[in-house]
């Protein structure tokens, strides 16, 4: 087959960086090599298909396209208003939504763009504190939402579940005007439709920012928030394993009055993401996350979510079998979060197993005596191990690899000991699983031999 425009000039920049900026090349080369040897639990982490890659490095991000489709203040944007209407639609789809901004640079951006359009300043908010598993943005004091709007907390009961008693109690006291849910180390179901009743009784707005488990709700795997929550959040990058940006989803709501009853729901977050938040957008950006949602809308991405949720549930098993304990008893999405043994925080578990190949993230627990930048516990995430097909096997394998690292990890002035033959014996154990299973875009031998010979005509081409 003719190559096309786009296969030309993507093999011809690989080159040129190649030639004329090593030092970068080495850079991101090395990147690609840390991230296919090192075992992910991340919960934040996705993983892109080489086609979302592709699509991020397309032409189309020299257009300038202030505005939407058919309506840009740009001459030029017809090809990026097919490709925006395409995230549009298929986004609409994936998520059953009404309406769908998918113009929004990351989902901080988005909750900010959501509180900006409906709150004025010193207008309440309650939210999930961030020490029990919310996000920054949902009106942590450090941060614009806890500075700008006066912000009410909500947390977890002594069972580590969503305390909805107390939510409800919250919201009786401080009538918010919004209520954010939504979490970001948060393992267990939420129940959406219990928030919005909360909600209708004190006439308060409901934003789900559903970051973490957007999809597992795509796939059917977890309730959907989007008709019980007026507004949804979610970025691309986690579990659409698409690029980094975000969605906004409106479901029955969408045309549903406004706080000031001129515009509907849909209207205000329209001219809220632009021009009142963002200019220019990311018309590159949004071409991929049609293409992510492109691929959320094939069967096998029902297969992933059943195997993202099962191999947590296999994490959370297999720790308690080892003595951990797990926040929450367990989980129903992709999240482990568990207490480390007396005597380790999380900063030295997470260096310590880092040198081993194996990434995670320090956390808070409920009620944690140390802060952030230490805290009691781990969290994990199993949605790039499951991206490279990884299950049940891998996970024991995992947790068994995690439980050698931390018990024999001991704290020391700062730093931590580990014992060498061990860190290299557990580094060659994850560099084998990591082989085993390769992220989506080392693992299609037929593909990559292609890319081979292209790249090494394109270098023929240069020579000449
Ligand atoms: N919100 C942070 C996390 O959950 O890790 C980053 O996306």
């Amino acid at each position: 087959m003719k190559q096309s425009h786009i296969e030309r000039y993507l093999a011809k920049g690989i080159q040129t960086l190649r030639h004329e900026d090593p030092e970068l090349f080495d850079i991101l080369e090395r990147e690609h090599e840390r991230q296919s040897e090192s075992l992910s639990l991340i919960a934040s982490s996705g993983g892109t298909d080489a086609s979302v890659l592709a699509t991020v490095g397309a032409t189309i991000v020299n257009v300038t396209a202030e505005g939407y489709p058919g309506k840009r203040y740009h001459a030029g944007c017809r090809f990026v208003d097919m490709a925006e209407q395409l995230a549009i639609d298929r986004a609409k789809k994936v998520f059953g939504a009404q309406y769908v901004n998918v113009q929004p640079h990351c989902a901080s951006f988005a909750n900010h763009t959501v509180m900006q359009s409906l709150l004025s300043p010193g207008d309440t908010i309650l939210g999930m504190s961030l020490d029990q598993g919310g996000h920054l943005t949902h009106g942590s004091p450090a941060n614009l939402s806890g500075k700008l709007y006066k912000a009410v907390g909500y947390g977890l009961d002594s069972k580590g579940l969503i305390d909805y008693g107390q939510l409800r109690e919250q919201a009786l006291a401080h009538r918010p005007k919004l209520i954010i849910c939504g979490t970001t180390s948060y393992s267990r179901v939420i129940d959406f439709d219990r928030i919005r009743a909360v909600a209708d009784e004190v006439g308060a707005y409901v934003l789900a920012d559903i970051t973490h488990i957007a999809g597992l709700v795509a796939a059917g795997v977890h309730p959907s928030p989007i008709n019980a929550a007026h507004f949804t959040t979610t970025c691309t990058f986690k579990q659409l394993f698409g690029p980094r940006g975000a969605l906004i989803l409106i479901g029955r709501d969408a045309e549903s009055k406004g706080p000031d009853g001129s515009k509907t729901l849909s209207q205000i977050i329209q001219s809220a993401v632009f021009p009142l938040m963002q200019g220019s957008p990311e018309v590159h950006t949004i071409a991929a996350k049609a293409r992510a949602m492109g691929r959320l809308l094939e069967p096998s991405f029902r297969e992933l979510a059943h195997r993202i949720k099962s191999n947590a549930a296999t994490l959370a098993h297999e720790l308690q079998l080892r003595g951990y304990e797990v926040i929450g008893g367990g989980t129903d999405n992709h999240i482990v979060l568990f207490r480390l043994p007396a005597g380790l925080n999380g900063e030295v578990a997470t260096r310590a197993l880092e040198h081993c190949g194996i990434l995670v993230n320090k956390n808070k627990i409920p009620g944690d005596f140390r802060g952030a930048a230490t805290a009691s516990g781990l969290r994990l995430g199993s949605n790039t191990a499951s991206l490279r097909g990884m299950g049940k096997e891998q996970m024991h394998l995992a947790i068994e690899l995690i439980d050698t690292v931390l018990r024999h990890t001991r704290s020391d002035q700062g730093g931590f000991e580990l014992d060498e033959s061990l860190r290299h014996q557990v580094n060659g154990s994850v560099r084998e699983l990591c082989r085993a299973y390769p992220m989506p875009y080392d693992a299609l031998p037929q593909r990559h031999g292609d890319a081979i010979e292209s790249h090494q005509a394109e270098e023929v081409a240069l020579a000449r």
